[in-house]
């Protein structure tokens, strides 16, 4: 085990390594080849441990999660690996003593970024938790060359710029495995020719094949011996089928697959790429998986037995007719029985309840590129009408089959074609069962669970955080490092002032990183003692950032009017990428940025307010701003957030949340109580309201609102200096086109709230200390860990 390693031996190990990749001595070696040569050492010492869980799924014949995602994103590895191996203390003080600071090895790795948001995030969070309760679990996805894009913010506007996170030394903490190489088909025609005993068998003609590699990463638990295997796909060509593409234009298209992530967290045009993508990795995940199993001698009709595969989001839905295809036409098996294994084997994950955020597939396009697979749908739907048609209403069966006017619907395909579906918070999973989903919760009742997400404690807080942790060494012994539960221990200590004090203490050191941070990046001061009020997530109308615009907007008229205002200072904090294709999402951060200028800049202010963008947000960053929160803005409008995790986090590192009754806030509220929460704005039934009435009148709120008329007119009135058509798009967005999301119902309270807020905080520190107190007791019910254990438990049935 890693942890028998002592100094002097890891000391030679470290050495040996950059000796043997690059001739130097560590004295004269960069930070980067220190980085590189320490990664190395750490994957050699786990090796063992993670070659005798790879083989042993076969040879014990455990029960295999492959949890199947078209994003993963873990972020830097550095901390977590010598972290849940154990060494981290011993790694970092025999580097010392060599002159090395492990800070700067740290600062050297790459955010490895293969996801946009929550979602990819949630399944590193996953893959962490997964080896950590010890459960064999199996990641899937794709190698993409280039990650989700840098952004870079100029003149006020968001740049995207390639994320080439390859380094000429290729991810590190990968093993390319050719050996387990297999091929996939695309595109040609197929049909069915009858076989001995009257079997139809596939026949193909034309296909384009390509040679699918797996690179595999190491997910290491914490301090218990388990590594688990996230395995990334990346494309080749077939030697045997180098013919089928001549030219270079030819290659190109095939590297083309796995070359970038797409940039956008909610709705995407049907692109072919995109299409090939998702095939390219359930096929290649699935015929490995398969192939397995056919290695433990057992009957294929049995294969539910000792494999799950879950289905994040509908990306890989095609895993359902996969596993069917490859069941049939190269096992044999008859359909009845593939599709009884099938159902057994996948469940699905539901992140979203935005329509234009619900995945479809025009059938020409999808049958072009995977005709044989668009014959098993067909025959998928067919038999579920039929089924279905005589049992319930026929609009109940229009609503649920999976190919309607010329679409395949991919959620029915993933609900159909599986025994689980589960929403991420319990509101979620309420609206997915009322609303979006409700037909089919009226054919499967029984397949509809709630699996609230949750995120891994030792990143979110023993990395980011490491003085919030001495401190609760401190205050209640390491015991919770191990077991995260122990932070309710922390509630005992609500009335202590001097752990207050010290707590007060801890967060400030935290704001004072940060903002030497933004020293650094943007020459701006940012002063400690004001509230820090953050909001860092992707950029989204329903999330509303343009909210918390709003108020700042406010504030700065306030402070315009009245020089003399008593205010509590403040920092708003933003990151945020917009999809490259989202101009009102781009419009908003132009928006924020010519709003910062002003507000920075304007003496008459001074450092009662202050508004930073901190370009290029994600896990890195997420880091270094959320232990420096005193303020997390959750305000997505109710019902549209499906959970949040940042949320989470931020309560974790002892911020407050200020937020609506979406997603997980509300399990928040009801972990910590009401009083240790600021709650504002409509709830998910007022919502649901205007929906049904068609009542809601934005222009009306505009016109008898002085307010609130004053705000909105700051973004066409020549207020906020720079902006052109920015204004006009969102003046519009607010007042023309009725305000799709209610800000402006919301935000009288929000200013409200946020009032209250501020003046907590400027008159009574220790009352504010207290309840961040109970947010970080309370915060150990949000654990990846546990979330996991009922996935486990609940939807894969394994150990
Ligand atoms: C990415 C690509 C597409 Cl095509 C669609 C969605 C996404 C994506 O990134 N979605 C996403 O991040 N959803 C979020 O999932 C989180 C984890 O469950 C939730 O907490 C969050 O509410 C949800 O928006």
């Amino acid at each position: 085990m890693a942890t028998d390693i002592n100094k002097a031996q890891f000391i030679k190990d470290f050495k040996d390594q950059l000796y043997e990749d690059f001739m130097v001595k560590n004295s004269d070696a960069t930070a980067e080849e220190q980085f590189v040569a320490l990664a190395k050492v750490i994957k050699n010492y786990v090796r063992p441990d993670w070659f005798r869980q790879k083989n042993g799924i076969v040879a014990d014949k455990k029960k295999t999660a492959y949890y199947f995602s078209i994003e993963f994103l873990p972020g830097k590895m550095l901390q977590t690996n010598l972290l849940n191996l154990g060494i981290y203390r011993m790694v970092e003080a025999a580097l010392a003593e060599n002159g090395v600071a492990l800070n700067d090895l740290v600062a050297a790795e790459r955010d490895m970024a293969l996801g946009n948001g929550g979602l990819g995030r949630l399944a590193a969070c996953f893959m962490d938790s997964l080896a950590t309760i010890g459960a064999p679990g199996f990641g899937n996805g794709i190698r993409y060359k280039y990650g989700l894009f840098k952004q870079k913010i100029v003149n006020g506007y968001q740049v995207e710029l390639p994320d080439a996170w390859l380094s000429s030394e290729g991810n590190v903490w990968e093993t390319k495995k050719p050996h387990s190489a297999v091929d996939v088909k695309i595109y040609g025609n197929v049909y069915l020719e009858p076989h001995d005993g009257g079997v139809l068998k596939p026949v193909y003609e034309n296909v384009k094949t390509l040679h699918a590699v797996p690179y595999d990463m190491p997910q290491i638990g914490f301090q218990n011996g388990v590594v688990n295997n996230l395995r990334l796909w990346d494309v080749e060509i077939p030697e045997k089928y180098e013919l089928d593409y001549p030219t270079l234009a030819d290659r190109r298209r095939v590297e083309d697959i796995t070359s970038v992530l797409y940039p956008d967290d909610s709705s995407r045009e049907g692109q072919s790429l995109r299409l090939i993508q998702e095939y390219f990795m359930v096929s290649a995940g699935l015929q490995t998986i398969v192939k397995s199993y056919a290695k433990m001698g057992l009957p294929m009709t049995a294969i539910q037995e000792k494999v799950a595969v879950h289905i994040n989001d509908t990306h890989p839905a095609m895993a359902v007719p996969e596993l069917m295809r490859i069941l049939m036409d190269d096992y044999g098996v008859k359909w009845s029985d593939a599709w009884t294994s099938t159902i057994a084997v996948m469940s699905y994950t539901n992140h979203t309840v935005l329509s234009e955020a619900l995945e479809k597939w025009d059938a020409a396009l999808f049958k072009e590129i995977v005709p044989r697979i668009h014959q098993i749908v067909g025959e998928i739907d067919r038999q579920f009408v039929a089924k279905w048609a005589s049992k319930v209403d026929a609009c109940v069966v229009d609503n649920t089959r999976i190919i309607r006017n010329g679409q395949i619907h991919m959620a029915n395909l993933a609900i159909i074609g599986g025994h689980s579906v589960n929403g991420v918070a319990k509101l979620h999973t309420e609206l997915l069962i009322e609303d979006v989903l409700k037909d089919f919760y009226t054919i499967f009742p029984e397949k509809f669970n709630n699996k609230t997400n949750g995120i891994v404690p030792r990143r979110w807080s023993q990395i980011a955080n490491p003085k919030l942790s001495n401190l609760i060494d401190d205050l209640i012994g390491k015991g919770w490092r191990r077991d995260i539960h122990e932070l309710k221990k922390l509630e005992n200590l609500t009335s202590d002032t001097a752990v207050l004090a010290q707590l007060d203490l801890v967060k400030t050191a935290n704001k004072q990183r940060l903002a030497d941070y933004a020293k650094k990046m943007l020459g701006i001061e940012l002063p400690v003692n004001a509230i820090f009020d953050v909001q860092v997530k992707r950029l989204h109308a329903y999330k509303r950032q343009l909210l918390n615009v709003m108020h700042i907007i406010k504030l700065y008229q306030d402070l315009k009017a009245n020089s003399e205002l008593e205010l509590t200072p403040r920092v708003f904090i933003f990151g945020a990428k917009a999809a490259p294709g989202y101009h009102f999402a781009k419009s908003v951060i132009k928006i924020i940025n010519e709003l910062a200028a002003l507000v920075n800049n304007d003496a008459e202010i001074g450092d009662k307010l202050k508004v930073v963008f901190l370009e290029n947000y994600n896990v890195s960053l997420a880091e270094l701003i959320i232990p420096a929160a005193d303020v997390s803005e959750q305000i997505s409008t109710a019902g549209k957030e499906a959970s949040g995790t940042s949320n989470m986090k931020f309560m974790m590192n002892g911020a407050l949340t200020l937020a609506t009754l979406d997603g997980a806030n509300i399990e928040i509220k009801d972990a910590v109580g009401e009083d240790n929460i600021i709650i504002f704005g409509m709830d998910k039934n007022a919502v649901y309201d205007h929906y049904q009435k068609h009542d809601y009148n934005a222009r009306a709120i505009y016109d008898n609102n002085p307010e609130i008329k004053r705000v909105v007119d700051a973004f066409v009135d020549g207020t906020i200096p720079n902006i052109h058509y920015e204004g006009h798009e969102i003046w519009d967005a607010l007042v023309s086109y009725n305000d799709e999301y209610f800000l402006l119902e919301d935000f009288d309270d929000y200013v409200k709230k946020q009032a209250e807020l501020a003046t907590l905080y400027a008159n009574d520190k220790q009352t504010w200390q207290q309840k961040a107190l109970i947010n970080i007791a309370n915060s150990e019910r949000f654990s990846s860990d546990d979330t996991i254990e009922l996935y486990a438990k609940e939807i894969w049935e394994i150990n």
